[in-house]
């Protein structure tokens, strides 16, 4: 059984307690619940975590890339929250352990905030997806079973 590892980064702890226009009413737990029915479609175990600290972030990559090597690996879904826009060494981190990463944001980085236009993990991505709310997340995971 191949693993799918989901990471969130930095406040997405916060998740439906504040900001509900942007990102929704649904919290971290019910995002959680949607990962695990997407892998339960698939037979894919899961690996759900998250951190405000990019080293935790950078630990969980790593160990993803050693599943990667070993063909156990279905791929990783990261939102990296705003580490996304700032943070040379997550990019690093998946361009030395070659996962297959899905970028993906809750929001339409495009239609807010010049400073949220460039990420320095999509040059690193399979693919990169923004927009779809927290449903983005069981889509990220379908299309990571279908690329096996
Ligand atoms: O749209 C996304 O998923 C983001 O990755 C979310 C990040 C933001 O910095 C990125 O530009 C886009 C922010 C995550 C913070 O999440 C919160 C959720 C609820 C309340 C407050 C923050």
């Amino acid at each position: 059984m191949k693993t799918v590892f989901v990471l969130n980064g930095p406040n997405l702890n916060l998740l439906g307690t504040r900001e509900p226009a942007v990102y929704g009413a649904q919290t971290l737990a019910d995002v959680e619940q949607i990962c695990a029915a997407a892998c339960a479609r698939y037979g894919l175990a899961l690996r759900f975590h998250q951190s405000n600290h990019e080293g935790a972030l950078i630990d969980w990559i790593h160990e993803a890339g050693r599943l990667q090597a070993a063909g156990e690996l279905a791929g990783l879904v990261l939102n990296a929250g705003a580490y996304t826009h700032t943070s040379v060494a997550l990019a690093d981190a998946v361009k030395g352990t070659g996962v297959t990463l899905i970028e993906l944001h809750i929001s339409n980085v495009h239609a807010r905030e010049p400073f949220r236009h460039h990420s320095y993990l999509s040059a690193v991505a399979r693919a990169v997806m923004c927009g779809f709310g927290v449903a983005g997340y069981g889509l990220a995971i379908d299309a990571l079973a279908q690329m096996q």
